[in-house]
């Protein structure tokens, strides 16, 4: 394991593994972030199960009230996704997302349908802290580099795979794109996070993809962070004690109760 200090230094303050670490700056709560999901379909709150939207498990029809759950639990960060947009290339749960920016403190990063610089500044000038751009990511990057330099911190990819290849639109499409060939296409780009989700893990409990996770941030500088099949807190401290990944996304396994929110924010600080 890379020493934790280290880690601090890369993803925390954006230096690199193995340069020079300054103790004053750490914040020990960076060491792994954990990012609760909320995933957003015809206005709830849903997990599918490996993004089919036919195994989609409604949680709940107050996303507001959802996500002021998760802050009051003590998340740092909340990951919204607008599962309808994702599919439609535009958003459609927009209000939903609109009502959770109005309630919460915490800063939200939300994926699904963000496709032209339009609604990227839309979302931005509405509160939301960081867009995901996932199938522009494959079939427009120069709007993500663009996104980039016109908002910094601001813009994340998200990178969803199905056996290292890269799936866009609601993960209903394959392409012959490879995981690590996208993320370092974007090493230069100024992206704040990539997001990468296992799809054959996601929704299923069966733990995350580690190794692939892992191999991926090592390949890249940019800071990585890890969704579907967090299942269990084994999980989390698997994925943070690689010492190499940024942050960690868990949806169905809080909702279940499988993961206390507030027992893992603890554990994860230090
Ligand atoms: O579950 C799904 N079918 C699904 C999902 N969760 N499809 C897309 N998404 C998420 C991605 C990313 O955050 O993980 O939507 C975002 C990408 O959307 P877009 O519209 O940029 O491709």
């Amino acid at each position: 394991m890379i020493p934790a200090t280290m880690t601090l230094g890369r993803i925390g303050l954006g230096i690199q593994v193995g340069r020079a670490y300054e103790p004053a700056e750490a914040k020990p709560e960076a060491v792994m972030i954990l990012y609760p999901a909320i995933d957003l379909k015809d206005g709830q709150c849903v997990r599918l199960l490996r993004g089919e939207m036919s195994a989609a498990t409604v949680f709940g029809d107050d996303p507001a009230a959802q996500a002021l759950k998760f802050q009051a639990a003590g998340c740092q960060w909340l990951h919204l996704v607008d599962l309808n947009g994702a599919f439609a290339g535009t958003p459609v749960n927009a209000q939903a997302v609109e009502a959770i920016l109005a309630a919460i403190t915490v800063p939200a990063q939300l994926g699904g349908g963000i496709r032209d610089m339009a609604t990227i500044e839309m979302w931005l000038t509405k509160g939301l802290a960081r867009v995901i751009l996932g199938t522009v990511a494959v079939e427009n990057p120069g709007l993500v580099r663009e996104a980039a330099r016109a908002f910094p911190g601001q813009v994340a990819v998200g990178i969803d795979a199905r056996k290292g290849y890269v799936a866009t639109k609601g993960w209903a499409e394959e392409t012959t794109v490879k995981v690590t060939d996208l993320a370092r296409s974007f090493e230069d780009a100024g992206v704040s996070a990539i997001i990468y989700t296992d799809i054959d893990r996601d929704g299923a409990m069966q733990g995350p993809n580690i190794d692939a996770t892992e191999a991926l941030a090592r390949a890249v500088r940019i800071p990585v962070i890890a969704s579907g099949g967090v299942s269990q807190m084994s999980d989390l401290i698997a994925l943070r004690d690689t010492g190499v990944i940024a942050g960690a996304i868990s949806g169905r396994a809080l909702y279940d109760g499988a993961i206390d929110l507030t027992g893992a924010l603890k554990a994860l600080s230090h």
